[in-house]
């Protein structure tokens, strides 16, 4: 069983990444509420970030304390979820977070910062065209920037077409019937500032084997929430949550935009309803897998702690699955 980074604050949906040789991981900073709890997830009501920080995995962890409150972004109302960082080329660090705004929807913001550890200074606007949860920043070997992100249920994906136009704002949880297709994450090139989208939101095909995309009611594979991308030897890793199966699962692909073939589970359901991760290719030699579980908490669902845990492939280039 291994320790949670840190167990003076709960943390989860842990986003890692190395700059400059030192490990950053941008997690959720979860708390104690009285909500009632429902498959909204109202009972996720985050109000700021911590940005934590080690040099070597296994090594003493810094948290930086608070890196960016809700308080302090005029668009916000409540409920800072999973957030994501990257670097930019002109050197300085952007936090892209979830929220919700004054109008109840779920938006995409970013905040700047010359450091990784923040603070981060946000912007006045959500991202323009920004919808729903999970941002996921993936920076490619030329340089160009990209955003994933999507969240179903409470993360109001449902409500969308593949472009982010509304269809409906009152979409039940999710699509189901026979033959009816899984909705895909969505993924946009930001901008050479970071700062906004630099093409319409595309949605991405997750396929089977044969080519045919992952169905609605596969909860098995259908992406649910928590995207994620690494690059492994030229080949493009999308990794994500199925929700309400709570299994992390992941495809392969040629293009950042996909498709992406399945092929199979990362890591089998933690204690606690979601999961959540992200994974460091490479560092040191070694590949890691931060996710988060609610042991800490004794099954608290809203109360997490992140992990990391090192992962290996196959020769095929395939992750080996983990058992938690
Ligand atoms: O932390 C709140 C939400 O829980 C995240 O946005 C989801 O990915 C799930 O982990």
């Amino acid at each position: 069983m291994s320790a949670p980074l840190v167990t003076h604050i709960y943390t989860a949906d842990p986003s890692a990444h190395v700059f400059d040789g030192r490990v950053y991981v941008y997690p959720s900073h979860d708390r104690e509420t009285d909500i009632h709890f429902n498959d909204n997830g109202d009972q996720y009501d985050m109000v700021d970030y911590h940005v934590l920080s080690m040099d070597k995995i296994g090594g003493e962890v810094t948290d930086h304390g608070v890196a960016l409150a809700a308080k302090d972004v005029p668009w916000v109302d409540k409920q800072m979820w999973a957030p994501d960082a990257a670097k930019g080329a002109d050197g300085r660090y952007y936090l892209y977070f979830p929220a919700r705004a004054h109008d109840g929807v779920f938006r995409i913001g970013v905040a700047v910062s010359d450091k990784p550890e923040g603070p981060f200074a946000p912007q006045p606007e959500a991202i323009k065209g920004s919808f729903s949860i999970d941002p996921a920043s993936f920076v490619d070997e030329d340089g160009t920037a990209y955003l994933y992100f999507g969240g179903l249920w409470g993360g109001q994906l449902q409500r969308y077409n593949a472009d982010g136009t509304v269809s409906d704002p009152k979409a039940p949880e999710e699509p189901t019937g026979a033959g009816v297709r899984a909705l895909g994450p969505r993924v946009a090139r930001l901008r050479g500032d970071m700062l906004e989208f630099d093409e319409t939101v595309r949605e991405i095909l997750i396929v089977d084997d044969e080519g045919n995309p992952i169905l609605a009611d596969d909860h098995e594979r259908r992406f649910f929430e928590a995207a994620w991308m690494h690059k492994r030897n030229g080949k493009y890793y999308f990794s994500y949550s199925t929700g309400d199966t709570h299994l992390l699962a992941y495809g392969i692909g040629t293009s950042p935009y996909g498709p992406f073939t399945y092929q199979g589970t990362i890591l089998e359901p933690v204690v606690g309803w979601t999961t959540h991760h992200s994974i460091v290719d490479d560092f040191e030699g070694k590949s890691y897998l931060f996710y988060h579980d609610c042991e800490l908490s004794k099954g608290v669902d809203h109360l997490r702690s992140v992990k990391c845990r090192e992962i290996q492939y196959d020769a095929a280039g395939k992750i080996i699955k983990q058992t938690p």
